[in-house]
């Protein structure tokens, strides 16, 4: 296994729209069981692929306090239940560091693949709507950031584009 390096806001690749699976091998099962260990390892409790520059339609998720309830998204379509928006103060392992409240619908329905193509359906409430939302973006090109104030975005990427430098 394998950890990952994690894309971190402004790079462009982040912005890719990722495409649909289509073949359920051995180099997919790989790249998610090493999704998961950089989930873990970040810590965190989500991952898309599009955050390790893979450009695939693959989300990992654990939002359980006990870190033992791996889940595995392929391919995922999400419906709205009920849209009343829920808020909740949101943070990304590709934007380090930054937490800001972001509203969206409480209640949604998820229809994804599994890692052997078996399609499956789960309603999803609190925190997992909320880490399937924000996973889900990440496969659009989108970040929670997209959400908050052009002023607010504009200091987030101000402060992490100098940690990069001074990192260079
Ligand atoms: O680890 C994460 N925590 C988190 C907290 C609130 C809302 C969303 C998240 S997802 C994030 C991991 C991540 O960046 N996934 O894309
Ligand atoms: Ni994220």
């Amino acid at each position: 296994m394998a950890i990952l390096d994690i894309l971190e806001f402004p790079d462009p690749r982040l912005r890719t729209k990722a495409k649909p699976v289509t073949e359920f091998d051995n180099a997919l099962k790989t790249l998610v069981d090493n999704m998961l260990q950089t989930m873990y390892a970040a810590p965190g409790i989500g991952l898309a692929a599009t955050q390790v520059n893979v450009h695939r339609r693959i989300l990992v998720i654990d939002v359980s306090e006990s870190r033992d309830t791996p889940m595995v998204f392929i391919n995922p379509e999400i419906e709205v239940i009920d849209p009343a928006e829920h808020e909740y103060d949101e943070g990304c392992l590709s934007v380090p560091g930054f937490y800001e409240t972001v509203a969206r619908p409480g209640l949604v329905m998820i229809k994804a693949q599994d890692v052997s193509s078996e399609h499956f359906s789960l309603q999803a409430d609190g925190l997992l709507a909320v880490c399937i939302q924000h996973e889900i973006d990440h496969l659009e090109g989108k970040l929670f950031v997209d959400y908050l104030s052009p002023l607010k975005r504009q200091r987030i990427r101000k402060k992490l584009e100098k940690q990069h430098r001074q990192q260079a």
